[in-house]
């Protein structure tokens, strides 16, 4: 009989061979028929699963409620820095995407892998703590912001948090973080579970909702799963602050030199 040829590329999501491309099996118009939001062709294309309602509100609130945090982070001050350089649209687009890190934005990742090892681990949240802090020496991913604080709660967090409570079927390890924002405000206000914690733990508590193992959940947090609803969600905003700085027709930024401490010495011997 006829052997197909050994081939470069294997697709599991998508099809477009056909009349028309499908989404792991679910033809476009079909997606537009049945009414399916972009959470669930996040469903279909990232995760190859059409999710229950629940899960689909859960992905749209955290895509709508990361789309913008304003001009002053990390990622939005790029992109504008870039679109007045005079630079295209997808050039200050990625220097933004590309400022998200485990600081900014990018915790999220972090966040689900520590705070679910630690529970699965029985830790208490004070030895969590004192783990992160003296054996992986590094700030808890999740925990800590710089404007908001328990004199200034994050509205996003309740949000999402309020979600939860009323649609996962559990929200076993949020509840855990909760214990460990507690003991971290008691050390400084500022050490909130923030907006990326809260998406962390909530994702691990939503996969494994959805029936996903263990494996399978600390798979989708090592290929960086977790960290790309922040990236699509900020692109939303970032693409704004990129056709803002168009429309306002922005000069070059050049920072201003009272703002940068100067520290240059000559060496020795020239
Ligand atoms: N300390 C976020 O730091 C920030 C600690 C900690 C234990 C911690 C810091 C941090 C983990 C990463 C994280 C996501 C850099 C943040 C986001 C999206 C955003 C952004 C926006 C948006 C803030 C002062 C003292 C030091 C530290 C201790 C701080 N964090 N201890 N665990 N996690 N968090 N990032 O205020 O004794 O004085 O030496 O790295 O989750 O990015 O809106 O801006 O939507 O765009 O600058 O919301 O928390 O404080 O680093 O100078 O630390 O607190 O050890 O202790 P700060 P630092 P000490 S959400």
């Amino acid at each position: 009989g006829k052997v197909r040829k050994p081939t470069n590329f294997i697709c599991t999501i998508s099809d477009d061979r056909g009349e028309e491309a499908t989404y792991c099996g679910v033809p476009i118009s079909e997606v537009i028929e049945k009414g399916l939001s972009i959470a669930d062709v996040i469903g279909l294309l990232w995760f190859k699963k059409k999710f229950p309602e629940w899960a689909s509100g859960f992905i749209d609130m955290v895509i709508r409620v990361v789309a913008d945090h304003g001009p002053a982070v990390a990622g939005a001050h790029n992109v504008k820095v870039t679109a007045r350089a005079g630079k295209d649209l997808m050039s200050s687009l990625v220097t933004g995407i590309l400022a998200i890190g485990p600081r900014f934005g990018g915790a999220i990742d972090g966040a689900a892998k520590y705070f679910k090892m630690a529970k699965e681990k029985n830790m208490s949240p004070n030895e969590f703590v004192e783990y992160m802090k003296n054996v992986e020496k590094i700030p808890i991913p999740g925990i800590g912001h710089r404007i908001k604080s328990t004199k200034n709660p994050d509205k996003r967090v309740e949000l999402l948090k309020s979600y939860a409570f009323k649609n996962f079927p559990s929200t076993d390890l949020l509840q855990y973080a909760l214990e460990v924002e507690k003991v971290t405000t008691s050390k400084k206000e500022n050490l909130i579970l923030n907006v990326d914690g809260t998406i962390g733990v909530l994702l691990v508590d939503m996969f494994r909702a959805l029936g996903y193992t263990e494996e399978e959940i600390d798979e989708l947090i090592n290929a960086g799963a977790f960290n790309a609803f922040f990236v699509l969600g900020r692109s939303i905003g970032f693409i704004g602050h990129y056709l803002d700085e168009k429309r306002l027709d922005m000069p070059l930024y050049r920072h201003p030199t009272d703002d940068i401490l100067y520290d240059v010495k000559r060496p020795e011997g020239i």
